[in-house]
């Protein structure tokens, strides 16, 4: 069937066991998109949107009980539960293997078991990897096509002996005995996302949504990938990336770690709000590191497309993003105006008159629930993107000045705080909180720690995790990124954000920029390096003084109130947190109780 003997031979092996009624090698090509897409249409789940408003553009929606990733069904099966840790989900990998077999035997009768030849990365990268997905999805085969790279040139760079992380996915629905197909196949009660490290190979049973289904994203690109970079030496982090250049035409590339649905997209697109800076796109979620020769960082965005979330994607908030879904995309559980176009809340101030829902129902304003699911997403070529960077496909990928870390905090946290080494950068990141969002099933709102937000994405125990980052900062320290931990979201006592985000965070990237080549001053605070008050361009923001000094200030007293927290939370991982971290712990103890004495 192809030119790999490995290759074939898997294959095989998943037909026998799924019983497909036929069997599609994927060639990546517009025509095999556009097949899919009728089999979407003709299965009542995709609908072509208005040619003239939105070309080549569809909408599907899922079944409203498969729309989002889910995280209580995602497992790491390595070997022992010790190396899975106590973040994830740990499952026997004999006893998880028994249980898929007889989920996956003939669950793709009836169906076709498409075979995805996908290239994380550009082809030919020495940062990129290849991956294979079996599916029995046409909606994940049409998705796959934008968000990766699929086809013969994939196997040609695979050739007769290369190696590829095997991905088998169904949703879980065969038609047989009787049972006929429906819009949105899936199989929510018997979910399975499993990841098996030690032969690196992903199994996902009863989803078709997103990160459960695509599964070159956060199965391969993080969790799978999470793994080969720590047995390699390289990183392979939840961040986007971005390039950032000044008014003498200096640039710089940052990438940035946030969790799910806590702004990537929105900072990896930006327009920044001040004079002088420009900012184009590298990657928006997912970002591979290794080392180059000269010990410098060189990152790639392994993806090829944006799965974007839709609500509060605006033209006022995300331009970039809104002028990139022009044409050419596929909106999943967004709503439906009445002359075939799309809309979700936050994209224009003010709903239309009438809509269909993310479900299919007549919709009001006014009526309570939201239009488009808060979890809704589209899904678009990078290459759409009109601020997407000349060197974004570069195969030796783009070198890292800067890491920032950041989540959803409404109090405590600052602005922006730069960490004076590679451990306290580490340490920070180790500590994130967020508050929890859409993109995952469970309870919104819920303050969790979300570490390097790699919580749901950390393929192996998460203080080895740190210990990666730590023994990369003793392995390559002359020339590490600078770390910094921001924070966009803290709110007011009235529960209103008070920092403006979205463009304005351009202020916090120049102050960012200037701090790599040291041209700009900053206060030393027991939280590493903060703005001066003139340090921070915060003109024309029509800020007050209370919101400034809450967003710049160091509150002591809540970082005093944190730290039996981040205590409990190191000791739940036992002897595996790096003795590094403990001593960063114990040294911002040491600071902040020096400063509030000295308050007193
Ligand atoms: P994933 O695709 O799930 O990984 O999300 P992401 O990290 O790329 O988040 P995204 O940029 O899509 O933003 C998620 C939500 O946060 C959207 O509704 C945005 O409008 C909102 N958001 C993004 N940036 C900001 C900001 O600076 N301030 C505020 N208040 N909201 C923001
Ligand atoms: C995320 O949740 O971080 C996403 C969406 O990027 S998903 O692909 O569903 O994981
Ligand atoms: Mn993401």
């Amino acid at each position: 069937m192809t030119q790999n003997e490995g290759l074939d031979l898997w294959i095989n092996e998943i037909k026998e066991l799924c019983q497909p009624d036929a069997i599609r090698i994927c060639d990546g090509s517009p025509k095999e998109f556009h097949e899919m897409m009728g089999l979407l249409e003709n299965a009542g789940v995709a609908k072509k949107l208005n040619e003239d408003l939105r070309p080549n553009s569809y909408l599907v929606r899922s079944d409203p009980a498969d729309v989002a990733r889910v995280e209580s069904r995602t497992f790491i099966c390595s070997e022992t539960e010790e190396e899975a840790g106590p973040t994830n989900n740990w499952a026997d990998p004999q006893e998880m293997r028994g249980k898929l077999r007889s989920l996956f035997r003939g669950c793709m009768r009836g169906r076709t078991m498409f075979v995805i030849p996908f290239s994380m990365g550009p082809v030919g990268s020495p940062i990129a990897h290849i991956g294979v997905e079996i599916s029995d999805s046409p909606y994940v085969v049409a998705s796959m096509h934008i968000m990766t790279r699929v086809g013969k040139s994939v196997l040609d760079e695979l050739g007769p002996e290369g190696q590829f992380v095997p991905c088998v996915h169904s949703v879980g629905f065969p038609i047989a005995d009787g049972i006929v197909d429906v819009p949105w196949p899936c199989n929510p009660d018997n979910l399975y996302i499993s990841h098996f490290p030690s032969s690196r190979e992903i199994w996902s049973f009863g989803s078709g949504y997103g990160g459960n289904a695509l599964l070159g994203k956060k199965c391969f690109a993080l969790r799978i990938a999470s793994i080969m970079a720590r047995d390699e030496g390289w990183m392979a982090e939840h961040m986007l990336i971005l390039k950032l250049t000044n008014s003498e035409g200096v640039t710089k590339y940052i990438a940035g770690a946030f969790p799910s649905a806590c702004g990537k997209t929105n900072l990896a697109m930006l327009v920044p709000t001040i004079p002088g800076y420009t900012v184009e796109t590298v990657g928006d979620d997912i970002c591979w590191m290794k080392f180059g020769e000269d010990g410098q960082l060189y990152a790639i965005n392994p993806e090829a497309g944006f799965f974007g979330v839709a609500p509060g994607t605006g033209m006022s908030t995300n331009p970039n993003a809104m002028l990139a879904l022009n044409e050419n995309c596929i909106f999943t559980n967004v709503a439906e105006t009445m002359d075939g176009d799309i809309w979700w809340e936050g994209m224009t101030s003010e709903a239309p008159d009438q809509l269909i829902d993310w479900r299919g129902q007549n919709w009001t304003p006014g009526s309570g629930a939201p239009a488009a699911h808060p979890n809704a997403r589209f899904t678009v070529s990078a290459a759409q993107c009109p601020v997407i960077a000349d060197e974004w496909e570069e195969l030796k990928g783009v070198p890292i000045s800067a890491i920032l870390f950041g989540g959803r905090r409404a109090t405590v946290v600052p602005l922006v705080n730069e960490a004076t080494s590679w451990n306290q950068g580490t340490f920070f990141g180790s500590i994130v909180s967020s508050e929890k969002t859409a993109a995952a099933s469970g309870t919104i709102g819920e303050l969790r720690r979300d570490p390097m937000a790699m919580l749901p994405f950390c393929g192996y125990n998460m203080a080895d995790y740190w210990q990666h980052w730590i023994d990369i900062g003793k392995r390559h320290g002359a020339r590490l990124p600078k770390i910094f931990y921001v924070n966009w979201f803290r709110k007011d006592e009235q529960g209103s954000f008070i920092w403006p985000g979205f463009g304005e965070n351009s202020r916090v990237l120049e102050w960012i920029f200037k701090r790599c080549d040291g041209a700009v001053d900053a206060v030393e605070t027991p939280i590493g390096m903060l703005p001066t008050l003139d340090g921070l361009n915060l003109d024309q923001l029509g800020l007050s003084e209370d919101a400034i000094a809450s967003l710049l200030r160091v509150d002591a007293d809540g970082w005093m109130t944190e730290l039996p927290l981040i205590e409990d939370y190191y000791a739940s991982f036992g002897e595996h947190v790096p003795e590094e971290l403990k001593e960063e712990l114990e040294e911002l103890k040491r600071k902040l109780e020096a400063v509030t004495v000295n308050v007193a």
